[in-house]
């Protein structure tokens, strides 16, 4: 027992010593759990990256990107996938955190013009990537605290974050081939402090353990929300926000009929399907529209947000109805709304979609006429679209 008190060490010495602690603790804090962590998050990112891009351009497209409407379900896995993957990624990028954590205190705190331009990089790479899985959780829990647009802001972070992660891995190539090379830990970036011991080599338990830590995390939110998508664990989507089979119909609904203020609109006799820009415009009833040649198709809504849900839907085909209008060439057709205002209120349909004859206009549902939420009297739905896509409430279609 001592009867001398020591001086506490200044701050700036507590943090030493504290980072120095954890460097020498190889198995936590060395560059195999970093790089192990690090290949983790990189395919969960480019996984991210390509599914989000490819998102975007479905609902944006440009003159060199066509998207087709088969296979019918394929939207829903990628976009699916997207949101899984995003939420596995979360207990991998803490966990990396924490491993990392040490050398992100080291001193000197850059070291050359090279090595501060990488140390600079940590800054998107870190934040971004905190950024990106903090605002796609929220959106998909349909939280919205922040002034921007949601898809647009995520997308513009999202291509920061891959360029600094470009640079990253530049910068780790040769640390995580070593590391992955090695079973035993090979050299620390930085010197090991004077009269501390590296804990390299050793049954590696302790490194195994953080790793089994990062994906049984991964794992337990995986299934924990794949159940949004992936019907047969639906029971198991204890964190997911919506569940396929809860709703009108036994399906999720998204912005109900009051909410877009088209209950009046949707329950008038007045009601007419107009179809315009063809050779003369044509007004469809209810009545007119049963008449026609019904097709049934089993497809889904695949929400952008990550749930979906399949059901059977029958109507028209949108090409009968098209034809019924006399109109024989076209580039596609806009699809609009009873709902006045709103970002889904309206959808393009490309043509190679009108071709296809599960594009429909549909009126029923799993044989009972369309819920007010889900669109009735006429709701769009077509094979391999995102929910968006999927307009609500048809009252005219103008021909392209
Ligand atoms: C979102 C993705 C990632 C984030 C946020 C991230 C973050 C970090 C941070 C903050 C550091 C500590 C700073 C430093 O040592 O310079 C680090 C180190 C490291 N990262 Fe990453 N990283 C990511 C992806 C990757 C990938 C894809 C790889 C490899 C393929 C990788 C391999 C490494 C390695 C080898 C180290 C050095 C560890 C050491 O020297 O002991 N990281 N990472
Ligand atoms: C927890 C993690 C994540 C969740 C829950 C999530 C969720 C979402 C959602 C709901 C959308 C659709 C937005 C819309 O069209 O309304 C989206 C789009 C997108 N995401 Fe993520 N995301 C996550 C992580 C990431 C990551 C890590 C990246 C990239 C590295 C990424 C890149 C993108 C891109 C590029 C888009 C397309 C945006 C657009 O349509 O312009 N996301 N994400
Ligand atoms: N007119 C209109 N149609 C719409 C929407 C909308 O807000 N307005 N929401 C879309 C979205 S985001 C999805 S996921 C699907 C959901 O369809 P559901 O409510 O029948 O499940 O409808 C789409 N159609
Ligand atoms: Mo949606």
């Amino acid at each position: 027992m001592s009867t001398t008190t020591e001086p506490s060490p200044p701050l700036m010495g507590q943090i030493d010593a504290w980072r120095d602690d954890a460097l020498a603790d190889d198995r936590r804090h060395g560059p195999r759990p970093a790089a192990l962590l690090g290949l983790a998050l990189g395919v969960s990112f480019t996984v991210c990256f390509a599914t989000g891009l490819l998102s975007h351009l479905i609902q944006h497209p440009t003159s060199w990107f066509t998207w087709f409407p088969r296979p019918a379900g394929l939207y829903r896995v990628t976009q699916g996938l997207h949101v899984a993957t995003g939420i596995a990624a979360i207990p991998l990028l803490f966990t990396k955190l924490w491993a990392v954590f040490p050398h992100l205190l080291r001193t000197p705190v850059v070291r050359d013009v090279a090595d501060g331009l990488e140390r600079l990089s940590l800054l998107p790479l870190v934040g971004g990537s905190i950024f990106l899985l903090v605002t796609g959780v929220a959106n998909i829990e349909l939280f919205y605290p922040w002034p921007f647009f949601f898809p647009a802001g995520h997308h513009a972070v999202a291509w920061i974050v891959i360029g600094a992660l470009i640079v990253h891995v530049g910068a780790k190539l040769s640390t995580t081939r070593d590391a992955l090379a090695r079973r035993a830990g090979p050299p620390l970036d930085e010197p090991i402090p004077a009269g501390r011991q590296a804990t390299t080599g050793g049954d590696g338990l302790d490194r195994r353990r953080l790793l089994l830590w990062a994906a049984g995390g991964s794992a337990v939110l995986t299934v924990a929300t794949i159940g949004q998508t992936v019907a047969p664990l639906r029971g198991l989507a204890l964190l997911a926000p919506r569940r396929p089979d809860r709703g009108p119909q036994g399906f999720p609904v998204n912005r109900t009929a009051i909410e877009a203020g088209v209950v009046d609109a949707i329950a008038s006799p007045a009601y007419r399907l107009t179809v315009s820009g063809g050779r003369a415009p044509l007004a469809l009833t209810l009545a007119d529209l049963h008449a026609l040649p019904q097709r049934s198709a089993t497809l889904p809504i695949a929400c952008v947000e990550g749930w979906s849900a399949s059901q059977r839907w029958t109507g028209p085909s949108l090409r009968d109805v098209l034809a019924a209008a006399g109109v024989t060439d076209h580039r596609g057709v806009d699809v609009h709304s009873l709902e006045a205002s709103g970002r889904y209120a309206s959808s393009t349909v490309p043509a190679r979609v009108v071709a296809d004859p599960d594009t429909l206009l549909a009126l029923m549902v799993d044989g009972e006429q369309l819920a007010p939420d889900h669109g009735y009297p006429v709701r769009l739905i077509a094979p391999n679209r995102p929910g968006v896509l999927q307009t609500k409430w048809v009252g005219e279609v103008v021909v392209r």
